[in-house]
């Protein structure tokens, strides 16, 4: 494969642009060398602007789990940017999309449309301190909320893969409030609310982690986690961006059977444009301005594009619920993966929930964050470079989510399984 026209354009992004990119998740840090430049995406393949086809298990960090060009969504696409890109003034179909979110997500009473997920989690916290009266804010280590700067303690996804647990910039003050325990470690957070319960504002977790690699939760984390607030006062938020409408049309919550008090939402809900929500409980979402006094504004939000975007992605999804197929499909490639690792005697773990996975480089089960940055990330790297030079676009990172699309065929899935089996092989020879 050549890469040629990669290189050259990435020397020229990296003469205007901070590394090259315009977020450090995609710049190949966690395992070497330059990242290839897409020019076009298709169904379930992206194409680089050399020409070489890939299969594409990153789908734009997860909003494309219809795949890329789904026809209902370019028509709708295309409709909306006739009647314009924007107007700053309400319309008919952010109420459509809120409704039908409302009616997909068991604990969203009302919501409110912004334009990332970083947005979501950054007005989430804000209103759970406007709602409570409160200021502490805990997180787990491993958990990526965006680049909100309170919530950048410990956090996962580039975060990691760059070793920058916690970003300069960040003054003291920004996350003196931030207490960061380790995901399923329940006894930590008993610890923590028997002294500080009337401090806690909120718990903020992602229900099924993805940016440490993907991790789930312990039987009985979550409901421990809400039980703590509830009998605190506390409210427990869900960071669904990335499971939300992924691993359950509802999200981890409709999966779990479990009710936070505000939800985040992002990626699939804007179908690859730029999107996000929060929402939850009526009686704390009136807390949001206009009606209450927690501020919170965006001059896109709800903008017509993304909400068209969405609106056509959740629609297909409610209508076509790939989901059995996706996971049953993810099953048997991860299953696969396992096999290939297993035979070339690597150690390996395997995390798989609805389409999302990961396969991490590790001798031990990965609950928590401890366990991940244990990781082999070297032998990751040259699974990564194996993988892409036989068309198979990973997430370039260890500490990241794969997912798998409504477009991938299993003819595609067993490529990929062989594509594995022989880079795992390569690997093990030396
Ligand atoms: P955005 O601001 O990137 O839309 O969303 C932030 C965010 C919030 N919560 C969760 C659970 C997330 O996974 C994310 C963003 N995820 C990363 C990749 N794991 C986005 C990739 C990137 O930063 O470029």
């Amino acid at each position: 494969m050549s890469y040629t026209a990669s290189h050259e354009q990435f020397a020229r992004a990296c003469r205007v642009i901070p590394g090259g990119v315009n977020s450090p998740a995609r710049a190949f840090g966690g395992v070497g060398g330059n990242p290839v430049f897409i020019g076009r995406a298709e169904g379930s393949a992206l194409y680089d602007i050399d020409g070489n086809r890939y299969i594409d298990y990153v789908g734009s960090w997860g909003p494309h789990i219809l795949g890329h060009g789904h026809p209902a969504v370019l028509a709708a696409l295309e409709a909306a940017l006739r009647r314009g890109t924007s107007f700053g003034a309400p319309t008919v179909a952010e109420t459509e999309l809120a409704e039908l979110v409302i009616s997909a997500v068991p604990s969203i009473e009302k919501i409110r449309l912004v334009n990332s997920g970083t947005e979501a989690t950054m007005s989430a916290i804000r209103l759970a301190r406007g709602f409570t009266g409160r200021n502490v804010i805990v997180k787990f280590a491993g958990c990526y909320h965006g680049h909100v700067d309170s919530l950048l303690v410990q956090a996962g996804s580039a975060a990691t893969t760059l070793g920058v647990p916690s970003s300069p910039g960040v003054p003291p003050g920004c996350t003196a409030d931030t207490v960061c325990l380790e995901f399923n470690d329940l006894n930590q957070v008993a610890d923590l609310f028997s002294r500080r319960a009337t401090e806690i504002a909120a718990v903020i977790l992602e229900p099924v982690v993805g940016n440490m690699g993907v991790v789930l939760p312990a039987p009985g984390f979550l409901e421990g986690v809400k039980a703590e607030c509830r009998k605190a006062g506390a409210l427990l938020i869900f960071d669904e961006v990335m499971t939300g409408f992924r691993v359950a049309f509802g999200g981890a919550q409709e999966r779990f059977r479990i009710r936070p008090d505000l939800t985040t939402l992002g990626k699939i809900l804007g179908g690859g444009l730029p999107m996000g929500a929060y929402g939850g409980r009526a009686d704390i979402m009136n807390s949001v301005s206009p009606v209450g006094p927690v501020y919170q504004a965006g001059t896109l939000s709800g903008n017509p594009l993304a909400t068209a975007c969405g609106l056509a992605t959740l629609r297909a999804l409610r209508d076509e619920s790939p989901y059995l197929r996706l996971e049953q499909e993810t099953r048997r490639l991860t299953t696969g993966l396992a096999g290939a690792a297993q035979a070339a005697g690597i150690p390996h773990q395997v995390a798989q929930i609805g389409s999302m996975f990961t396969l991490f480089f590790n001798s031990v089960p990965v609950v928590n964050y401890t366990q991940a940055a244990r990781s082999d990330t070297r032998g990751f790297s040259r699974y990564f470079w194996g993988m892409l030079k036989r068309g198979q676009y990973l997430p370039c990172s260890q500490f990241e989510a794969n997912f798998v699309s409504a477009a991938h065929t299993p003819k595609e899935i067993d490529v990929t399984i062989a594509a594995a089996r022989d880079v795992l092989a390569e690997i093990s020879r030396g």
